[in-house]
């Protein structure tokens, strides 16, 4: 309720988040000393800045991307997905689209480098996605925000609390974050969704339940952007390089809300290299600040008297492993580097009949998913994915979320210098089986069949890349029950790297809620 207040109170006083943010905006300089340093801006670096703010703690906060707040010579601050320029990837010179192939050939551009918003980071065996800048995944993601089911939930953190999960912790995110319901009646006309109704129908028609999925996209905007009064965004194939409207990214909730209370500064495109005990007491943050083709411009280093790791998954598990193998950290718990998972991503299109047109306008924030969970030989949760290329397609694309049981591990390879991710790519077969199980029961009611044209050339599974990494630093395993890291007083982990590996629904609203309940543990216990 506390941030609902804050909120609140940010929007009575009229100040648009944009102002809130720039007035946060900071560079932190070497020698610098500092209460409390978030590393990572998404959703537990977001989480743990408000809180703390809040209860008084000066923060600083530090992000490798850019503060998203400027527009580009279209006037606009992020590009769509149909006309990807250098805003859309992080330091790449061509794009790296996830559905990368139109007719078995590559649909990817050049583009120059820049430090633009999604990264796809090559692991050995899987691209992982990732948002960069003021924001983390919020800035890139598709909004959905789903509570997962508790039984999963109690199955995966047996040793949190699920009752005051659901009662206060759940609430609380989903609250913070602005997440809204659809309109359902507008959903069954809107020109925009006629790709998830589709789909939709077929599935409920081949035996499988379906449910509407809450976003934080604004659904009164989009109504708004459909009726044709207001700049479209969803409806203009804005969503993975970002949106220029109608999404309640984190710069805009729990950031925004966090700057208002004086209390957060934030220093973007600094990348944090070291952390490590400082003589004086607390920690060593050594960081590079890097210019927009990710040279860098200065290395830096401060001392804060306590870390709060929210890198996202892989940024947290690469930094504490190379820590730990470099003899920085040398007493971090061996769980830390393990237990890494993709949420059993796998992704996957079908090819519709002449007449069953999915329409050429298709919202970019998916509103519908096939709930096949409880299906004890192979649970599924697909999410009705759009495909919005501004033209019809007759493609039905889905994001589906399986049980993979199998889990990776980060290692430090200390003659690249690099962390490795142990991940192989066949260890997807079990996502791949689950989920065909269900797309091949639809096929088969409905009389039609994959594209093998969209992932590669005669490929049917997207099988190669994850959304949704998750763990690393598992909760219980690699921190105590409430993130902290032991042996280290004043170090812990807050994003997604607390997740073993899998929560079954899209994550962000797992990690938001995780972040809220440790934050407030954290604050009465350790923070005077
Ligand atoms: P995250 O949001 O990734 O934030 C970590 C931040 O730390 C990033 O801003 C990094 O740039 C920054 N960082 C990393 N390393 C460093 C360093 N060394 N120094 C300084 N900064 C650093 O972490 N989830 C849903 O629930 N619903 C969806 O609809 C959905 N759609 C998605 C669509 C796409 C295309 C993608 C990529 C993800 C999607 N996700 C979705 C996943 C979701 O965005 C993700 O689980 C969260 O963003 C993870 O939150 P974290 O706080 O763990």
């Amino acid at each position: 309720m506390t941030s609902r207040r804050t909120l609140l109170r940010a929007a009575a006083l009229g100040v648009p988040a944009a102002t809130l943010l720039a007035k946060a905006s900071a560079v932190l300089a070497a020698g610098d000393h500092v209460a409390a340093l978030v590393i990572g801006s998404g959703y537990g670096g977001a989480v743990t800045a408000l809180r703390l703010t809040q209860a008084g703690v000066s923060t600083a906060m530090v992000e490798m991307g850019m503060a998203w707040t400027s527009p580009g010579t279209d006037g606009k601050i992020f590009c769509d997905v149909l006309n990807p320029d250098q805003r859309s990837y992080w330091l790449r010179t061509t794009t790296d689209q996830p559905v990368g192939y139109f007719l078995g050939v590559s649909a990817n551009k050049s583009i120059s480098k820049y430090t633009g918003v999604l990264d796809s980071e090559k692991f050995a065996g899987i691209r992982v996605y990732q948002g960069r800048g003021v924001g983390g995944g919020s800035l890139v993601n598709g909004g959905m925000a789903v509570v997962p089911r508790r039984d999963y939930f109690t199955e995966i953190l047996p040793t949190v609390d699920a009752a005051a999960m659901y009662a206060t912790y759940f609430p609380r995110a989903t609250a913070a974050l602005g997440v809204n319901a659809i309109d359902t009646a507008w959903f069954t006309t809107a020109d925009c969704y006629r790709y998830a109704r589709v789909s939709r129908d077929q599935a409920t028609a081949s035996g499988y339940a379906t449910r509407f999925l809450d976003n934080v996209y604004d659904f009164g905007y989009m109504k708004q952007e459909q009726a044709g009064t207001v700049t479209r965004s969803a409806l203009a194939s804005e969503v993975i390089y970002g949106n220029n409207h109608g999404k309640r990214s984190l710069d805009k909730t729990y950031l925004a809300a966090a700057a208002a209370t004086g209390r957060l500064s934030i220093t973007a495109q600094h990348v944090v290299t070291a952390v490590a005990p400082h003589s004086a007491g607390g920690y060593a943050v050594t960081m590079n600040q890097i210019d927009t083709v990710g040279a860098t411009v200065a290395t830096k280093t401060v001392r804060a008297d306590r870390v709060f790791f929210a890198a996202g998954s892989v940024g947290t598990s690469k930094l504490l492993v190379a820590m730990r193998a470099q003899g920085r950290l040398p007493n971090l718990p061996a769980a830390v580097g393990q237990g890494w998972g993709n949420n059993g991503n796998v992704m996957v299109a079908r090819a519709q009949h002449l007449w069953n047109t999915t329409g050429a306008l298709e919202s970019g924030m998916p509103a519908v998913g096939i709930d096949n969970w409880a299906d004890p030989a192979g649970p599924v949760f697909a999410e009705i994915a759009p495909f919005p290329a501004g033209t019809e397609l007759w493609i039905s694309l889905y994001l589906a979320i399986t049980k993979n049981p199998n889990r990776a591990r980060f290692a430090y390879n200390a003659a690249t210098g690099q962390v490795e991710l142990s991940w192989q790519t066949a260890q997807n077969q079990p996502a791949i089986a689950a989920a065909k199980r269900v797309f091949d029961t639809i096929n088969k009611a409905q009389a039609t069949v994959y594209r093998s044209d969209l992932f590669g050339t005669n490929k049917v599974w997207g099988d190669d890349f994850t959304y949704h990494p998750l763990g690393g630093c598992v909760l219980g395993q690699a921190t105590d029950d409430y993130g902290r890291l032991p042996g280290y007083p004043g170090l812990y982990v807050m994003d997604g790297s607390l997740i073993p590996g899998s929560t079954g629904v899209n994550p962000f609203v797992t990690i938001t809620a995780l972040a809220e309940r440790n934050i407030e543990k954290i604050i009465a216990e350790d923070v005077g």
